[in-house]
């Protein structure tokens, strides 16, 4: 809108300078008288809409004012027209980007799916596929969700899973991956003269020492003396002295670490030396220390930790911690024949480090005891029973 301002002396002066100026089309739009006194003047205010009329208008001239409106509508028109085009581009990029978007949240979606169900937290392949059926199986017999993860993941990183055809073939392979996992645990040591047996109440420990005893004499040929240091209870001590009786091995009782020395001295012409010691709770720090300071006068000592296979995991890990003050170097299995989880066992010997060396299956002396078998135990977590 064009606005123009006049002092005039009268209206119709102020009207032709507004239509020469202005066009016909123009209007006014207000008037003021601004002196009164001569000579009168007369403020005048006019204007015109170059895009169209502002109001009231006459109709002369309106054959060339149309002109020009047309021509400017179009100008505005293609403008427009532009302008819709821009938005319209923006808002195609904007949508090519939200598919993109879209893709990659599709991309995330799936590797967090596959990343739920190797977590064991997902149930999509639940029925359909054969890795995620041996998934589910360890899972069951107690392997934990993570080391499962990693179970299942190495597994079909191996080129024997490859071959495999239906799911018989892939517990066959996991079998062998299993296997190959708990045999990389070397013993640390564990040929030694002395051997001192160690772990939670009632775990078996006077029973395998009795197996292993007889072992040697009967297996072996070799001489063995036993050591008791278990004295807080007589029927413990009594215990051990009906199984030397029987083996005719020569047995002492040791309730410091002087008598333990001394025991060990007078055992000095035995091939092997084997030491019972008492069950107290793991948490019992008291006794593992008196244990340690026990076993510290010997330079050379097997420790064998005996982990009852009927405990739970959180039961069976926390002892494996506990008793690492004493510095076991090998492990013992006992009660196989009870146990109800060996998926569990597997993240006990895992997590614990160490090689097992024994197995005892049977409260029978001296038949229920064997060397460790990783491929038996392999078996055994897959199908939760005992081989
Ligand atoms: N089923 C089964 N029972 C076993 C096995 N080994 C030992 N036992 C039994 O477990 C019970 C405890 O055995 P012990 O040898 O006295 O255990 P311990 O660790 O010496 O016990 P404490 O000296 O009291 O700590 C006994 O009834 C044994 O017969 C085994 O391999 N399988
Ligand atoms: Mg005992």
């Amino acid at each position: 809108m064009q606005v123009k301002r006049y002092e005039v002396t009268n209206v119709q002066e102020a009207l032709g300078r507004i239509k020469s100026d202005l066009g016909p089309e123009a209007i006014v739009l207000s008037t003021k008288t601004l002196r009164n006194s001569p000579p009168r003047l007369i403020e005048v205010i006019a204007a015109v809409d170059r895009n169209g009329p502002v109001g009231m208008t006459t109709g002369e001239g309106r054959g060339k004012g149309k002109e020009e409106r047309d021509k400017e509508s179009l100008a505005d028109g293609i403008a427009d027209c532009r302008r819709q085009i821009e938005e319209m581009k923006d808002m195609m990029a904007a949508i090519q980007r939200g598919l993109r978007v879209q893709e990659d949240l599709a991309e995330l979606r799936d590797g967090v799916s596959a990343l739920f169900n190797v977590l064991g937290l997902g149930v999509k392949y639940r029925d359909r596929d054969e890795v995620a059926k041996l998934y589910y199986a360890l899972v069951r017999n107690g392997v934990s969700k993570t080391r499962t993860a990693k179970i299942v993941a190495d597994i079909q990183k191996d080129p024997r899973f490859f071959k495999a055809r239906n799911y018989e073939e892939i517990t066959a392979v996991a079998e062998q991956c299993l296997a190959e996992s708990l045999r990389r645990r070397r013993a640390d040591g564990g040929g030694g003269r002395l051997k001192a047996l160690v772990g939670p109440t009632g775990v078996g420990k006077t029973t395998t020492l009795a197996k292993l005893a007889a072992r040697c004499r009967i297996d072996e040929g070799k001489r063995a003396g036993l050591i008791t240091t278990d004295t807080y209870r007589i029927a413990a001590v009594e215990q051990l002295k009906i199984y030397a009786k029987i083996l005719e091995v020569p047995v002492y009782v040791a309730a410091d670490k002087d008598a333990f020395r001394k025991s060990v001295q007078a055992l000095a012409d035995r091939d092997v030396i084997l030491i019972d010691t008492p069950g107290k709770s793991p948490r019992d720090a008291a006794h593992l220390q008196h244990l340690q300071e026990m076993f510290s006068t010997q330079e050379s000592l097997d420790v064998l930790l005996l982990l009852s296979t009927t405990a739970g995991r959180d039961s069976l890990l926390e002892t494996a911690d506990r008793y690492r003050v004493l510095g076991y170097n090998q492990i013992a299995l006992t009660k196989l024949d009870e146990c109800r989880s060996f998926g569990a066992l597997y993240d006990v010997i895992e997590r614990s480090g160490t090689a097992v060396s024994y197995i005892t299956n049977g409260q029978n002396v001296p038949r229920d005891i064997a060397e460790f078998s990783a491929r038996a135990m392999a078996r055994s977590i897959i199908d939760n029973s005992y081989h």
